[in-house]
Formats: structure tokens, sequence, C-alpha cells
């Protein structure tokens, strides 16, 4: 046993621009900034790993092209599809970062770009040729393929949706009741992110009931309103719905919905239960209703258009977060790089009505505050959070976090001694972690302003939670680029928070706890079983190597269980059914 309790620290953490600012000047050597691989925020930003593995063709050659073979172009675009696009955007026509569309990077120049590459910038370019990521001749390589038009990837509609849609068990032949005798509401889909795969542990005895193949570097679980049905996404835009009253739960349906995806979600309006769900793409941008007990896709609604505030088009705004209303039979979705939030009415997919809110550009993640009538959202880029009122559908505040690069999941949901309910969320790029006014009518004085920022082990933290029976606030600090913060988390008990002195936590070894000798693992995503009474956090190592999930004993803060088995690979995000499908968070 090994709680510490630390100091409060008020360190920023360096590097968390997400931005590449592509400048004029090339004293790249100069200001040469420190290793990427330091920076969580610039590390964390989208890599089109499906269209990674794209076969391309040169598109057509011009006179004064510089010479590449096919074998190099094919190389340059995987590079730049995993390691650039989730910046530059796919089309090279920007996103967080600048352009690279050959009229922009020919006036720059080889040389330019040769050096830029190889430096990077404090701006938050990565050096990817001092860093040792790419060698002297993968930056010449880059540096020529950025003078050539990038190749456009496929659109993905319906003839192409369809031909991947597969019924696995069709309704009608599915039980009627539930046939197993698992704890459905407190069982857990565990990601398995490099092996494509769920794993589903009961949340009672820690038991890996089964492991499940489903998409390609799998990302979020999302359960059904009824809890019926677990569906789950890969990076390659597979959904993959699994029944789970089947005797032995499994695929009963399943469908690619673009090429490159991260969201799904479903309905969850009274009388709307299980009947819809929806899938967000990053490529194409678009998202995708779909039949919410066979997947079938219905409605295929491309996202491009024009930024809301500038009103420049943008050919590829990606899909973020996508959420379903408790008040109306609508998705929220959120449209990144255009800055909008779609509320989109499935009441009638014939004549579909949306509303189109104004918020913020780079939205990412979010969740609903505990009434579950206030959409809470990250404009992560612009360190902003986004607040929607779901009964009105309109916008009710935009503020600015107070932190760099705000990252809060789904957020968490307490009640603040002074300040009432409160909805917090964590910072990628500084250690801070802020708490939002939720109650208008209870508290309007705090009402959507940050009433309270207090500090937490570091930067990098990707998630924050709580839980309705719980006093505590878990923080991870995973991407910290120092190994021991981000194997641990931090915790605050909310009810000792006074307004005024700086919140204390305490450290909680989980990584230490694992009881991993091998790899450097990061601890990621505190989630709460179905009482609020453990909490589950992902010990993350190499795909190569032992990971773990640590179950923690909320009251006492002790250790409970370590679930091991070979089977864990990267385990990741853990959705528990009761509280992913009532948004309890
Ligand atoms: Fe996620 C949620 C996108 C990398 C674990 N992630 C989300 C959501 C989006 C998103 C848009 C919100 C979905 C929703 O609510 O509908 N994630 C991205 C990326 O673009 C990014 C930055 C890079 C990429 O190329 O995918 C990315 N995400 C990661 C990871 O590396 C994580 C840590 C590990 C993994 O398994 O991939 C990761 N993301 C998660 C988790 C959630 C998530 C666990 C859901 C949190 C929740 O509590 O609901």
């Amino acid at each position: 046993m090994n709680i510490q309790t630390q100091p409060v620290r008020r360190v920023l953490f360096v590097g968390a621009a997400l931005a590449l600012a592509l400048s004029a000047g090339s004293a790249f050597a100069q200001d040469k900034p420190k290793d990427h691989a330091d920076d969580a925020a610039s590390s964390y930003v989208p890599s089109m790993t499906t269209l990674g593995e794209l076969q391309v063709e040169i598109p057509g050659r011009k006179a004064d092209d510089p010479v590449m073979t096919a074998e190099e172009f094919q190389r340059g675009t995987k590079f730049y599809f995993e390691r650039c696009a989730g910046c530059h955007g796919v089309l090279r026509k920007g996103a967080t970062g600048k352009p690279l569309t050959p009229d922009v990077t020919r006036k720059l120049g080889y040389q330019h770009l040769h050096d830029f590459i190889t430096y990077g910038s404090p701006a938050g370019m990565p050096n990817w040729g001092t860093s040792g990521d790419l060698s002297e001749a993968d930056v010449d390589l880059m540096a020529r393929y950025l003078l050539l038009e990038p190749p456009v990837p496929p659109e993905f509609g319906m003839p192409e949706m369809l031909a991947t849609w597969k019924v696995i068990v069709a309704p009608e032949d599915r039980p009627t009741k539930k046939m197993n005798d698992w704890a459905i509401d407190n069982l857990f889909s565990v990601t398995l992110r490099d092996s494509g795969e769920v794993a589903l542990i009961d949340g009672a005895d820690y038991s890996i009931k089964t492991i499940l193949k489903t998409g390609y570097a799998v990302h979020i679980s999302r359960i059904s309103a009824s809890g019926r049905y677990l569906i789950v996404i890969g990076r390659d835009a597979k959904i993959v719905m699994i029944d789970l009253w089947m005797e032995t739960p499994g695929p009963v349906a399943e469908v690619k919905i673009g090429v490159e995806a991260r969201s799904v979600e479903t309905s969850k309006y009274e009388g709307y239960e299980d009947k819809y769900a929806i899938g967000g793409a990053y490529w194409p941008p678009q998202y995708v209703i779909m039949d919410g007990n066979t997947l079938e896709p219905l409605k295929i609604k491309s996202t491009r258009g024009y930024i809301y505030d500038e009103q420049v088009y943008h050919p590829e705004p990606r899909v973020a977060a996508i959420l379903a209303s408790h008040y109306r039979p609508e998705f929220l979705v959120n449209v990144k790089e255009t800055g909008k939030i779609l509320m989109v009415d499935y009441t009638d997919l014939k004549n579909l009505k949306t509303t189109e809110i104004e918020a913020e550009r780079f939205l990412h993640d979010g969740g609903l505050d505990s009434t579950h009538r206030y959409f809470i959202t990250a404009a992560n880029a612009r360190n902003k959070l986004v607040v929607i009122d779901t009964k009105t559908d309109k916008l009710v505040a935009i503020t600015d976090t107070e932190g760099l690069t705000p990252h809060p999941g789904r957020g968490a949901n307490f009640i603040h001694p002074v300040y009432g309910p409160v909805w917090a969320t964590s910072h990628l790029g500084d250690d801070s972690v802020a708490l939002i006014g939720t109650d208008p009518e209870g508290h309007p004085d705090n009402a959507w302003k940050i009433v309270s920022t207090f500090y937490a082990l570091g930067g990098g933290s990707l998630f924050v939670k709580t839980h309705p029976n719980s006093k505590h606030l878990y923080v991870d600090a995973t991407l910290n680029p120092d190994a021991e913060t981000s194997a641990s988390v931090a915790v605050f008990d909310v009810t000792t928070m006074n307004g005024e002195d700086e919140p204390e936590y305490v450290t909680l070894p989980i990584g230490e706890w694992a009881g991993i000798a091998d790899g450097q693992p990061r601890v990621v995503q505190p989630e709460f079983n179905q009482a609020g009474t453990e909490v589950w956090f992902s010990v993350w190592n190499a795909k190569d190597k032992e990971s773990a999930i640590v179950v923690v004993d909320d009251k006492t803060l002790e250790l409970k269980a370590v679930i091991k088995d070979p089977r864990l690979i990267t385990p990741t995000g853990k959705f528990n059914v009761f509280n992913t499908r009532k948004d309890v968070y």
C-alpha cells in the first residue's frame, strides 16, 4: 500500500501547442524545439491509420514535379496520413496546422520544407528529423512529396457501405429475453486497442467473459438505451453490434461507415430506445444514421461546408463526439473543423431536420451535465468549453477554460460545497483541472463560468471521472512525459473543496500496483462500476508487453484487484454498461 499525499504543483506543462505555424523564416536550427515525443498535446492528434494503408497513385504529373517513384509516393502518403494529416488535413488544406497544398509548398521551396521537417518549430511542428522518427532519406522524400499534388482518398457512399453491411444474426433469430446469467449492467467493455478486440469483463468477479473481434485500432464502445446492444467502433470505421442477451453474447451485425472514424452512439429519447444508431467519420467527413437493430445504413450526411465564423469552405470537417439527447429525439454531432454542433432530429429521416449551432472550431469530446439537459464540450485547440441547451437547442455559453487544451472525455459531475453542481475537465497541455458551474437555476451567478481551477499531477491528462455515489474526483496524466506521473492518478476529495484553498490530492501509484516489470505502461481512463463503489484503470503497455486493469476501492482508495491475462493486449477505454447507457459520470 503506497498512497502519497502530494504537495500542490503549479508547474505548467510545456509544449501544448497543437498547431503548426509555418513561419516564413528559416532560423530553425537556432530555435530548435525539444524532442516532440515529450509533448503530450502534439503527439495526441488524429492518426489516419486506415487511410495510411490506401494504395495510391501519383496524381497527374507536371513537367516541373520532383522525381518520385510510385513506391516513394506510397511511402510518403502512408507517413503523411498517419503522422501529418491529423493537423494539416487529409487533403492538405489545413486544420490546426497550416495548408500544405502545392501552391503553398512550392512557394516555400524544397529546402524550407526539408529544414522544417527536420527541426520542427516551437509552435508545435514535430522535429521529425532530429528526433530520429525520420531518416535523412525520409526527410528528403517527405520534402519532395509535399511539392506534389496530394492523393484524394475515395468517397464512401451507400454502395460501399452496403457492400460491408452484414447481419450476422437476423433480429427474428435473436432471443426475445436475456438468455445468459451475466449481470450485464455491471459488465465492462474494454477496448483492446492494438488487437482490434473488446474484452467483456464481469464487474463483480473480474472474470473475462469473452473477447470479441471488432474494428482495427478499436476506439470506443457505446450501449443502446435498453442496455441490450453493445456497439463498438474501430478507427477503420467498422461498427460491430454485440447482442448481450444471447446465450453467449456475440456480434449480430456490422458495417463500415467510412474509411476513418472515431464515434458511435444510439438513440436514447423515450419511444426511440434502440431504434437508431449513428456513426461519425473522419474520412469521408460524414455521419450515418443506421437502423438500431441491424446497422443497416439509412441516411448519410456529409459535414463538408463552411467554417462557422469566417464562412470559408472546409473540405474535410471531421465528426468528433456524438451524444444522444435525453430531451429530444436528436443526436448531437460535433463537427470539428467548422466548429458546428448539429442537433439531428431522427423522427423523420426522409424530411431530416437539423439545428446547426455556431460553436467554436476544433470541437472534440464532451458530455452532459448531471441533469442531462446541457451538453458541455471542448473546443480543445481553442482552450474553450461550449455549452448547449439540449432542451431548447440553443447555444448557452462559450467559456475559456483558463487551461491549455481541455480534454474532458465525458467530464465529471459533482456538487461542489461552495459552487453547487459543477462539471470538470482536465487538460492535455497543463496540469490544471477546471470546474464549470452547471446550475443556472440554483446557482445562477456560477452558471457556465469557470468557478475554480486547481492543479493535479501534470500535463498530458486525458480523462477525469467521478460518480454520484462517490466523493472522489479522479484525474489521470496518461500522456505526461514522466513515466511515474503517467502511471499514477490524482484523487481529490470534493467534499473538502472550499473555494479558497488549493484542493489537495492523493496520488495512487496505479502502475506500480499493477506489478508490471517490463515496459513503461501508462494509466488511462478511470471508469466506475455500476454501484459507484470501485474505479477501474487501464495500465496500457506496448502491445508485446504485459498490460493490466487495476481496480481500486473508492471509499478506502486501496487496491482491490489487478486483472491480468495474456489476452488483455493494450487495454485503454473501459465502458461500464450501466454508466455508459445512462450517461452517469
Ligand atoms: Fe479517443 C473518445 C478522437 C486518441 C481513448 N476520442 C474520443 C472521442 C473522439 C476521439 C472524437 C469522442 C467520441 C464520442 O464521445 O462520441 N481519440 C480521438 C482522436 O482523434 C485521437 C486524438 C487520435 C486518433 O488518431 O485516434 C484519439 N483516444 C485516443 C487514444 O490514443 C486513446 C487514449 C486510446 C485508444 O484506445 O485509442 C483514446 N477516446 C478514448 C476513449 C474515449 C475517447 C477511452 C471515450 C471516453 C469516454 O469516457 O467516453
